[in-house]
Formats: structure tokens, sequence, C-alpha cells
């Protein structure tokens, strides 16, 4: 022990006099690591990020917003919903998108009041529609892609949550299949998919369950959420997210699971989940390998992350205001070569457009550039500032505020 003591010593006072020695950190940041001792922060700064300022990683980006042109809300009356799109695609001249569209006689009631007619959440009851633009601004509403198959085939209760593949001249759309009233319980289907030779459809259902859920006891036996296929090293990469750990402290974490056929057999990574945090799934083709954007949920929310094998994903910058559910135009989805060129916009939903009682989710804009072929100074800034109306809104609860107005002042 007391020789342990001694070699710790040793090396403490060696490294410390060591540092003693060394000349100051430079006031010009040095673009490549000095060689010399650095702290972790200054190791970290060199070694984890693709370039040691925001400024120059290709994967840090600011998001700006823009409102959309060409879908009705009801007066946002609750009734309609739009939320969830897939990535973009350009095909006929024109970008086309597909997401949830929810259509009800009324808002969401909840799993109790929900019947045949009433939607127990706002991807409850609905349908896959699709819109078409040009300048993916002003869009046009094209109508549903995939109607809900009657009772007990997949997807009979809700089918939600789509995005969409091209292989090999074909379309494939996947998709959320409730078979139940989501939030009976939880949150639970598998995935299942449908295909057609223009985006325009018609799409042929396989009436199968595409991704099943994982094995009892698994992290994905109840839920297999938001299906985003992309094609890589010409295999069929689909990423999707679960919730596992159960309520009140949910997990969300996203899985990898791979085929050579868009209709599978899909083969889960043994690995999985491969992301452990994040909610809704965005990847894209970045250099030699897979960019994911993690939001919302988890330790590592609010970061973008890069993997050069698709699995082994590790954080490549911190990020703020990020696009919820981000389905980005990605140019080279299916087709990157190993040479992914990265995203500058797409669409992403906001789920809190309703005031109380009328509950909806709208799509909107965002712009950014985290792509290889862009360079905007703009989206590289960092402190994006907020009104502080907007740090307001966000204030504490009344339980909180009783909490903190009954504590002795000075503790
Ligand atoms: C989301 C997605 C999935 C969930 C629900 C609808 O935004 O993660 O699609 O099931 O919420």
């Amino acid at each position: 022990m007391k020789r342990l003591f001694l070699n710790f010593l040793l090396v403490f006072c060696c490294s410390y006099s060591q540092a003693q020695d060394l000349p100051a950190f430079p006031f010009k940041l040095p673009a490549k690591k000095p060689d010399r001792v650095l702290s972790a922060a200054m190791n970290r700064l060199y070694d984890q990020y693709m370039a040691p300022t925001p400024q120059e990683n290709e994967l840090y980006s600011q998001f700006k917003y823009t409102e959309l042109q060409g879908f009705d809300y009801h007066d946002g009356d609750g009734t309609i919903s739009r939320r969830d799109p897939s990535k973009i695609i350009f095909a006929n001249g024109k970008y086309y998108v597909w997401y949830t569209y929810r259509n009800t006689p009324v808002p969401p009631q909840g799993p109790d009041k929900a019947n045949d007619t009433i939607p127990s959440s706002d991807w409850d009851l609905s349908e896959i529609w699709y819109a078409t633009s040009l300048d993916g601004f002003v869009w046009k509403e094209q109508g549903v892609a995939i109607s809900r198959p009657p009772k007990p085939q997949v997807g009979w209760r809700s089918v939600s949550t789509a995005d969409i593949l091209f292989f090999e001249g074909k379309y494939y759309l996947y998709y959320q299949g409730f078979m139940e009233i989501s939030g009976k319980r939880g949150d639970d289907c598998p995935v299942t998919a449908s295909y057609a030779d223009s985006p325009d459809g018609p799409w042929t259902p396989c009436n199968k369950i595409v991704i099943p859920n994982g094995k009892e006891g698994a992290w994905d036996q109840f839920s297999i959420h938001d299906p985003y296929p992309l094609i890589y090293n010409g295999k069929i990469y689909l990423y999707y997210k679960s919730d596992y750990n159960g309520k009140p402290d949910l997990i969300r974490s996203s899985g990898l699971a791979v085929a050579d056929h868009p209709l599978g057999p899909f083969k889960k990574n043994p690995l999985n989940p491969v992301l452990n945090s994040g909610h809704e799934t965005t990847l894209f083709p970045f250099k030699k390998g897979i960019a994911a954007m993690v939001i919302r949920d988890g330790q590592e929310h609010n970061t973008i992350q890069y993997a050069e094998d698709g699995i082994q994903f590790e954080i490549a910058a911190h990020v703020s205001l990020m696009p919820n559910a981000a389905g980005p135009f990605i140019a080279d989805a299916f087709d990157s070569k190993g040479n992914g060129r990265g995203i500058t916009w797409g669409l992403s939903h906001f789920t809190n457009a309703g005031s109380r009682g009328k509950q909806h989710s709208i799509l909107g804009r965002f712009d950014c550039d985290l792509s290889l072929d862009l360079d905007d100074p703009f989206m590289k800034k960092t402190g994006a500032l907020l009104s502080p109306e907007i740090h307001f809104q966000n204030g504490l609860n009344k339980e909180q505020m009783q909490r903190i107005k009954s504590e002795k002042p000075g503790r």
C-alpha cells in the first residue's frame, strides 16, 4: 500500500513538474493536435471532433426554420395533424415527402376514451399521406399513399411514421403498423412495408411484419418505431427506435437491422442499440460512414454522431434547437458509394402546435449546413439566442415554485 502511494506520488510529481516546464498553450489555436502534454479537454478537442472548432466541423450546424405553404390544418382545431415526415427524395422533377396524416372528428382523447373513431394519440387512427414540391417551401398535398387495411392485417388500427427506400427500380415505404390502440399498454407496434413502381403509387402492401419486435425480455420487445432505411455498402441498413425500461423512466434508443432485400429477412445487429439516446431516427451517409442526428431524449440528446461503419457511433458535435423527427433531403441516400455528401435541408414536425384541447402537429422546414458541399458561415455560429419570452415560457411549475419558496433562505 505504502509502495503504491509512493509510486503515485512519483508519477504525480513528475507530470506536475513536466507541466510546470511546459510553454503556455499558443494564442493561435493549432490546426493540428500539438505534440505536447494536454489537458483532457484539449485532447478531446483534437481527438473526438472532425475539426477543433465548430466553424470547421462539418458535422456542426445551427438549424433555421421556415413555415410551409400548402397545408391546411382546419383552423388548428386539433382534428387534422401532420407529423413524422419521411426523408425527402427527388423524383419526376420534384421533391416528395410522406408523413402521418390524422383527420378525426375530435383531437386525441387518450387511450381510455378512444374507440373506432376517437383517437387515443396524435398518430392513432392515421393514414400515410404524401406531398410534392418544386422548392421545398410550397407543398402540394397529393392525398393518401397508405390507408389502414382491414382488421386483422398489420396496421388495421393505424399506419404511421413512414420512411422511403428506392431499390433496384422500386419504391418501398416502411411504416409502423398498429394492431392495438396506441397507449393502452405503451406505444406498441411492429414495422411493415408497401412497395410501388412509382412514388405516386399505387402501393402494394407486403402484408407481413418486416421488422418484428424483439423476443420477450429484449429491449425492443414491445415497439419498433421510426423505421429509417438507407443503402450502405450495397445493403439495406434500416435504423429504428424502441422504447424500453418501462414507465416512468422510459429510455429511447436506436437499433440497426440489415438486409439484402427490402422485404427482408432483416438481421438485427447484435450490438443493438447502436445509439443510446434520441427519439425519431434521422441518419444520412457522410464521408465513408453514417451520421445521426440525436434529438430530444437521453444522455446524448442534442448531438450529431458519426460511425464510419454505421454501427459504432461517437459524438461528433453538440448542437441546439434541433429539428424534431427530421426528414432531410438526402440526394445520395441510396447511392453514396462510400462518399456521403451530407444534408442542407428537410422537413420536421412541431407536436405542440395546438393550444390546450386542440392537440395536433404541423410540419415545418429546417435548413442547416451538415454538408461537405456547402460552406455557410451563418450556420456555423454558436450560441443562437432565443427571445426572453421563450425562456420565461419554459418556467417553473406550481410545485417547483412552492418548493423553492418554502426553502429557508441562505441554505
Ligand atoms: C413519434 C415517433 C413514432 C412514435 C410516435 C409516432 O414521433 O417516434 O411515431 O410511435 O411518436
